[in-house]
C-alpha cells in the first residue's frame, strides 16, 4: 500500500460526504497519483465501515464495468467490487429524488441472490449457478462523486464503484433453467426503448462475474455467503436519467421492473 492511514480515512471521508451531499469532487489521483489497488479497495472499506457505524445495514454486493460496452464507455479495461447499503434500495415502482444525487445513470443488469457460500480461488460459472437461489432482473442506479464521470478504475474502486440507488423486481428465475447468456433485455426512458442486450454482453456470461468476484473476495481470506445479493454488471452502457424520466427494464422470462426520477 501507498497511503497511510490518516490518508485512507481522509479520502474515505472526502468521498463519502460527498455522497452524502450530492456533491462531485475531481478524481482522487489527481492529489495522490501513485496510490494503488489495495489502498482503492481499503478507502472503499473505510467508506463502509463508516455506514456500518451509523448504522446502515450492507444488503449485498456489486460487481460493475462487467461488459465491453461499459468498458468502452468508461474508457477502462477491468471490473470493479463494490458493496450495496440498505439505503440504496428503492422499492419496485418507487421514485428516486435525483436531489439527493449528483449526475445519475441507469444500467439494466441481473441480480444473483445465493442460497449456498460461493469462495475462489477457483470459483467457476458452474458453481455460481449451483449456488444461486434466484436471478431477478435490477435497475442500477450510479452517481460517480467524480465530476463529469472523469475518473480512473482506481478512483472508481474507492468511490464504491459509483453505487448509489437499485431497484429489484419482476419475477424470480432459476438460473439453472435460463439460458442467461441469450436471455434478452431492453431499457426503456419514458416508453422509448434506449437500450438493448443479452446476459453474454457481461463476461459472456453474467454468472462469471459473480464467480469474478468470489475469487476477488478469495484472495483475502474471504467469501460471498449464503444469502447475498449481488448486481453482475450493465448488460448495456448507462443511460443518464433527468426529473420526470420513467425507466422500466424488462427482461426475458423474468417480467418488468420500473422506477421514476422526481
Ligand atoms: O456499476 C457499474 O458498472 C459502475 C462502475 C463504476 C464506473 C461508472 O461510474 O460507470
Ligand atoms: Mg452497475
Amino acid at each position: 500500500m501507498k497511503l497511510d492511514r490518516a490518508t485512507i480515512e481522509k479520502l474515505a471521508t472526502h468521498l463519502e460526504t460527498c455522497e452524502l451531499q450530492a456533491q462531485d469532487t475531481p478524481k482522487i489521483t489527481d492529489e495522490h497519483p501513485d496510490m494503488d489497488w489495495d489502498d482503492a479497495y481499503a478507502i472503499q472499506d473505510e467508506i463502509k465501515c463508516r455506514k456500518i457505524a451509523r448504522g446502515t445495514r450492507i444488503v449485498g454486493l456489486k460487481a460493475g464495468l462487467t461488459s465491453h460496452a461499459k468498458m468502452k464507455q468508461m474508457g477502462v479495461d477491468t471490473p470493479v467490487f463494490g458493496f450495496l447499503a440498505d439505503y440504496f434500495g428503492v422499492p419496485e415502482g418507487g421514485e428516486i429524488d435525483t436531489g439527493k444525487l449528483i449526475h445519475p445513470k441507469v444500467e439494466p443488469e441481473i441480480a444473483f441472490v445465493t442460497k449456498a457460500p460461493l469462495k475462489g480461488p477457483g470459483c467457476h460459472i458452474g458453481a455460481v449457478l449451483a449456488a444461486t437461489d434466484f436471478v431477478i432482473p435490477a435497475i442500477e442506479i450510479i452517481d460517480s462523486r467524480y465530476r463529469d464521470f472523469k475518473f480512473d478504475l482506481k478512483s472508481v474502486v474507492a468511490d464504491n464503484c459509483s453505487s448509489s440507488r437499485f431497484v429489484v423486481g419482476g419475477r424470480m428465475g432459476d438460473a439453472a433453467d435460463l439460458d442467461l447468456r441469450t436471455l434478452g433485455i431492453v431499457l426503456e426512458k419514458n416508453g422509448e426503448p434506449v437500450a438493448f442486450g443479452a446476459g453474454a454482453a457481461v463476461l459472456g456470461h453474467p454468472a462469471a462475474a459473480i464467480a469474478m468476484l468470489a475469487n476477488k473476495l478469495g484472495e483475502k481470506g474471504e467469501e460471498i455467503p449464503a444469502g447475498t445479493l449481488i448486481l453482475s454488471g450493465g448488460i448495456t452502457e448507462a443511460v443518464a436519467v433527468q426529473p420526470g424520466d420513467a425507466v422500466t427494464l424488462r427482461a426475458q422470462h423474468l417480467g418488468s421492473v420500473s422506477v421514476r426520477f422526481t
